[in-house]
C-alpha cells in the first residue's frame, strides 16, 4: 500500500462534540494504524492471513474491552470512546475492527452481563490483554437471519452437558482459545455457553476462498459429542435475547467503524483527485468528479452526527436496538457507496492494492451481511415503526 497519508475529515467541527479523554483515546487508536496496520495490512488480506503481531497493540489502544470495568481488566471507557476505537480501526480495515468487536461486544460482552463472577475473572483480563482471543458462534448452515431455527442443542448429564450441532462464518474461529456458543437444551431454551478450544470433539476448521475480509480469519465451530463443564454456562440470562443484546453492542460498533471506511476512501479520492490531471487539469476541478466528492463528505457528515448522538443515548442506557439497527444499516450501506464512487475517482488506480478502496470495498461486503443483513435491519426499522413484523 502507498504510504497511509490518511487525514480525517471534520466538515461540521464535530471534534468539539468530544470530551479531550475521547480525542485522545481516537488519535492513540489513529496513530497505532497509521503505524502497525496500514504497511502489513494490505499484504495480510492479498495473502488471505489475519496479521497475529497485531493483536499486543490492539490491547494496548484499548480496543478488547474498552467499555469493561477496569476491575476485570477493560479499560472502563463510555461508548463514545468505544465507538471512536472501532472507527479508527476500520478506517484501518474492516477485518481488523471486526477482531475487536468480536472480542469486545461478542464475548467479553455477554461474559460481563451474563456470566459469574468466577467467569468474569477466569476469562476477562485474559481477554482484554489478548492472552485469549475469542469467538461467536450463533449463525448455523441452516440458520442465518432466523437463529431462533438454531439445531445446535446441549443435553445435561448430570455432571456435564454434552454438545454437539455446528456453526459457521465464525470471525476468528481458526485461533480463538474460546468461544461463546448459542445452542438450546432439551426444552428448546437457548443458552450461552463458553467452549474451551481443547475440549474433546470441538473443532474450528477454517473457510477458504473468500473475497472480502481477507484479513480475519473465519470458520466453522464443530461439536461433536463435546462434554462442557456445567459452570461453563452462562447463567445470568437466556433465550434469544441474550444473543440479541450482544448483537446490539456490536452493531453500535459496526456503526462507528463503517464512517472509518467511508472517511479513508473520501480522503484518499480527494487527495488523488487533486493530484491526478487529465485533460489538462487536475479531476478534481471537473463538476462530476466534485459531485462525487462533495455528495461524499455530506454522507459521511450525516452519519457521524447520527452515531455521535447515539453514542450519547448508549452511554445513557437509552439507545434502543431499532436506534442501533437504523445506524448500522445507515452507515454501511453509506461506507459501501463511498467505497464505490471513490474507486471510480482514482480509474483504474483504483482497482490498485496501491491504495485501500478496493480492500475497504470488498470488506463492507461482509459487513453489510454479518451482525444483521441490509434488509434485516430495514425490517427492524419497519416492524418499531408500523408495529407489523413482517419477517414472518
Ligand atoms: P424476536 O421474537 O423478535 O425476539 C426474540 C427475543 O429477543 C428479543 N430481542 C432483542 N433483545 C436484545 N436485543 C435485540 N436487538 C433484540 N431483538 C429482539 C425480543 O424482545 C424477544 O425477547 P423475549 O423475551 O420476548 O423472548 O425474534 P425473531 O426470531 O423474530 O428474530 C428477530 C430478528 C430477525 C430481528 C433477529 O433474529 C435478528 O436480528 N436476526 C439477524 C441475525 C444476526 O444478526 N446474526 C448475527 C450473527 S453474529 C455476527 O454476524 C458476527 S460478525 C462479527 C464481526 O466479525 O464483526
Ligand atoms: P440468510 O439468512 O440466508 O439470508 C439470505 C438473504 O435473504 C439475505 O439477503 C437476507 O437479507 C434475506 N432474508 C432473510 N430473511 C428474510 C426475511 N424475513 N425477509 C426478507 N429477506 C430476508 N455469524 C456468527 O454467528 N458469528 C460470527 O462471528 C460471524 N462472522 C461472520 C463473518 C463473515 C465474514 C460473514 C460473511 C458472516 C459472519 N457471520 C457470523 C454470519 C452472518 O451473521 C450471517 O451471514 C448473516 O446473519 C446472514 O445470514 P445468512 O448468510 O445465512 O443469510
Amino acid at each position: 500500500m502507498a504510504q497511509d497519508l490518511f487525514q480525517a475529515p471534520d466538515y461540521y467541527n464535530l471534534d468539539e462534540l468530544l470530551t479531550e479523554e475521547h480525542i485522545l483515546i481516537r488519535d492513540a487508536a489513529r496513530k497505532w494504524v497509521k503505524r502497525d496496520v496500514s504497511p502489513i495490512i494490505e499484504e495480510a488480506c492479498q495473502k488471505a492471513e489475519f496479521p497475529h503481531q497485531i493483536i499486543k497493540g490492539l490491547a494496548e489502544v484499548g480496543a478488547f474491552g474498552s467499555y469493561i470495568p477496569v476491575e476485570y481488566g477493560g479499560a472502563g471507557l463510555d461508548q463514545i470512546s468505544y465507538g471512536l476505537i472501532m472507527q479508527e480501526l476500520e478506517r484501518g480495515d474492516s477485518g481488523v475492527r471486526s477482531t475487536a468487536s468480536v472480542q469486545s461486544s461478542l464475548v467479553m460482552y455477554p461474559i460481563w452481563k451474563y456470566g459469574t463472577e468466577e467467569q468474569k475473572h477466569k476469562y476477562l483480563p485474559k481477554l482484554a490483554s489478548g492472552e485469549f482471543i475469542g469467538c461467536f458462534g450463533l449463525t448455523e448452515p441452516n440458520h442465518g437471519s432466523n437463529p431462533s431455527g438454531m439445531e445446535t442443542k446441549f443435553k445435561d448429564m448430570g455432571d456435564h452437558y454434552l454438545l454437539n450441532g455446528a456453526k459457521m462464518w465464525i470471525s476468528n474461529a481458526p485461533f480463538a482459545d474460546v468461544a461463546i456458543v448459542w445452542a438450546k437444551d432439551e426444552s428448546g431454551r437457548i443458552h450461552g455457553l463458553i467452549v474451551e478450544r481443547d475440549m474433546e470433539g470441538f473443532s474450528t476448521p477454517e473457510t477458504h476462498n473468500k473475497w472480502s475480509l481477507r484479513a480475519s480469519a473465519t470458520g466453522e465451530l464443530i461439536f461433536d459429542n463435546v462434554k462442557v463443564p456445567k459452570e461453563s454456562l452462562l447463567p445470568e440470562k437466556s433465550g434469544l435475547g441474550a444473543p440479541l443484546g450482544c448483537l446490539d453492542s456490536a452493531r453500535y460498533g459496526i456503526a462507528w467503524g463503517a464512517i472509518g471506511a467511508a472517511m479513508d476512501c473520501y480522503d484518499t479520492a480527494l487527495r488523488y483527485s487533486k493530484e491526478r490531471t487529465q485533460f489538462g487539469k487536475p479531476i478534481a476541478g471537473f463538476q462530476l468528479q466534485q459531485k462525487k466528492l462533495a455528495e461524499m463528505i455530506t454522507e459521511i457528515t450525516k452519519a457521524q452526527l447520527l452515531t455521535w448522538r447515539l453514542g450519547t443515548l448508549k452511554n445513557e442506557d437509552k439507545a434502543t436496538s431499532a436506534q442501533i439497527s437504523m445506524a448500522k444499516r445507515n452507515n454501511v450501506d453509506m461506507a459501501l457507496k463511498i467505497a464505490r464512487e471513490a474507486r471510480q475517482v482514482l480509474g483504474a488506480m483504483g482497482i490498485s492494492g496501491e491504495y485501500s478502496i478496493m480492500r475497504h470495498m470488498m470488506n463492507l461486503e461482509s459487513v453489510i451481511t454479518y451482525e444483521g443483513t441490509h434488509d434485516i435491519h430495514l425490517l427492524i426499522t419497519g416492524l418499531d415503526i408500523t408495529g407489523e413484523n413482517a419477517f414472518k
